[in-house]
């Protein structure tokens, strides 16, 4: 077990691949808050694990994220992991991004990575020790079409990553990034998304459908002691659509 002891914060963790993130963590020994706007959504994922907690949370909201993380400092004493999941997944061709989906989209999938972290700052760094993965996207890498802000938004929490882990490794605190490929998460599995399986398996070294456990194991190993000398980096876990 990699995570005995360890206390981690897994943002979007209702569904997907944050659940599928929760469930490995917790098998590692961590214990695992679920923090998600879809708050039964969070409970019914958390009864699942040894040692769930749920938290209703909106990832852009200031207050939400600081009674999140107080919420976890008074039940466990610390946060050791935080892996930042939750974001929109949206398919919205060129024309159609007006300024109220940039706007949305900035505000979830990239501030939110910032007020998650700036918030669990403090208490690792008081504690000498960190552990951040940031889930980012493929999409920064291959220019993917119909989610422009998204990717946008990932390029900044890949920028975010790269730049805040040589400020804060002298902390103890270790920042990455995951770039999963097309997975079938229940928010794809409900769009428009879903119709590129095929083409995108036709670009994947390994010619099958990502899943979110395919993801969760990657995250685990950068949450772990095994990772301590890995930091600022950004690894794809695609089945070898991209190279980075
Ligand atoms: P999903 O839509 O299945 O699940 C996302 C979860 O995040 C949901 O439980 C939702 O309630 C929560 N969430 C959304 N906005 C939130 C907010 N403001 N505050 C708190 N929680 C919020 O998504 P998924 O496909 O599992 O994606 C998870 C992560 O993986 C995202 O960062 C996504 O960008 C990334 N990703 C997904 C894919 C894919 O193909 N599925 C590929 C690359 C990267
Ligand atoms: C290759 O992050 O990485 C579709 C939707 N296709 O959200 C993603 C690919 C999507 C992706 C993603």
């Amino acid at each position: 077990m990699k995570l005995e002891d360890r206390v981690a914060i897994v943002t979007g963790g209702a569904q997907g691949i944050g659940r599928a993130i929760a469930k490995k963590l917790d098998a590692e020994g961590a214990t695992v808050a679920i923090a998600d706007l879809n708050l039964a959504g969070a409970q019914e994922a958390a009864a699942g694990l040894e040692r769930g907690m749920a938290i209703e949370a909106d990832v852009s909201d200031p207050d939400a994220v600081t009674a999140m993380v107080a919420a976890v400092l008074d039940a466990h004493g610390k946060v050791d992991v935080l892996v930042n999941d939750a974001a929109i997944v949206p398919f919205v061709p060129w024309p159609d991004v007006d300024l109220a989906h940039w706007r949305k989209l900035i505000d979830t999938n990239l501030t939110g990575v910032y007020l998650c972290t700036r918030a669990v700052w403090g208490p690792m760094k008081e504690a000498g020790y960190g552990r951040i993965v940031n889930i980012a996207s493929n999409t920064f890498l291959a220019g993917t079409p119909n989610m422009a802000a998204y990717v946008a938004a990932k390029g900044g929490v890949i920028g975010f990553t790269r730049a805040l882990a040589t400020e804060i490794g002298a902390d103890g605190i270790t920042v990455n990034a995951v770039a999963p490929g097309l997975t079938a998460s229940e928010g794809v599995l409900a769009g428009p998304h879903k119709e590129a399986f095929d083409f995108v398996q036709s670009l994947q070294a390994i010619p099958r459908r990502g899943e979110p456990d395919d993801i969760a194991p990657t995250v685990a190993f950068l949450c772990s002691e095994e990772a301590a000398w890995v930091t600022g980096q950004l690894i794809a876990v695609d089945g070898g659509h991209t190279r980075n």
